[in-house]
């Protein structure tokens, strides 16, 4: 059932972190409605082997439940020391969906490894009434810290120090990385899109 108005957009996420990073740059011209907007908790697949093919699972699972326009974001940390690791399994990288227990695994990976570059991706999946779909992408350089530190944000921010600062992500404020970070950069790609 289509619930929304047409200046109205569903961003098919259960990350309320993530719907509190973009809302506020993608209003006026759109509203951001949540799947808890609309009450709906049901795990959604993710069974992909890239953020891609993910970003498409999601968005295609809530565009057949709602039948409205939406999109929705899969993002990982890619360390490069680590081939690459936790990347597409960063959600589950230990197993468990724990963001402290991630964090440790990494710090304990990265154990000696004087090589602490990295960077978050994130790709959006936006499809349209006419399920013309299109993706976005953002991309934050920076390089993993010694220890975690920080209480801002979610996931492995406080592990990871944006190039250009010294402080973590979990350090800088939730404004610094609303301006900053991989999900700020395909937001604005999105609504570029979406004005044009
Ligand atoms: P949805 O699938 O419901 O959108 P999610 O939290 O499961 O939310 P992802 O599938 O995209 O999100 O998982 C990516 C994981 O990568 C996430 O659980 C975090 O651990 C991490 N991650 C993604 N973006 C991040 C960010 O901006 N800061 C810190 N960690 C992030």
């Amino acid at each position: 059932m289509n619930h929304l108005s047409a200046d109205q957009l569903l961003f098919a996420t259960h990350n309320p972190a993530k719907v509190s990073e973009l809302s506020h740059l993608i209003s006026p011209s759109k509203e951001i409605v949540s799947l808890a907007d609309l009450n709906y908790n049901e795990e959604i697949p993710e069974t992909g082997n890239t953020l891609e093919e993910n970003a498409l699972e999601k968005a295609k699972t809530v565009f057949e439940i709602f039948n409205t326009p939406c999109f929705s974001d899969d993002s990982g940390l890619f360390i490069e020391a680590l081939n690459g690791e936790p990347g597409v399994h960063s959600a589950h990288y230990s197993g468990k969906r724990d963001y402290q227990t991630n964090n440790q695994l990494v710090l304990e990976k990265l154990n000696g490894i004087t090589n602490r570059k990295a960077y978050f991706k994130t790709i959006f999946c936006l499809i349209e009434a006419d399920r013309k779909t299109t993706y976005f992408e953002g991309i934050i350089n920076g390089s993993i810290a010694k220890e975690s530190r920080g209480e801002n944000g979610f996931g492995y921010d406080p592990i990871f120090i944006p190039k250009g600062y010294t402080k973590t992500f979990g350090e800088l404020s939730v404004e610094t990385k609303k301006t900053l970070s991989h999900r700020a950069r395909a937001t604005k790609k999105l609504i570029d899109y979406l004005r044009a």
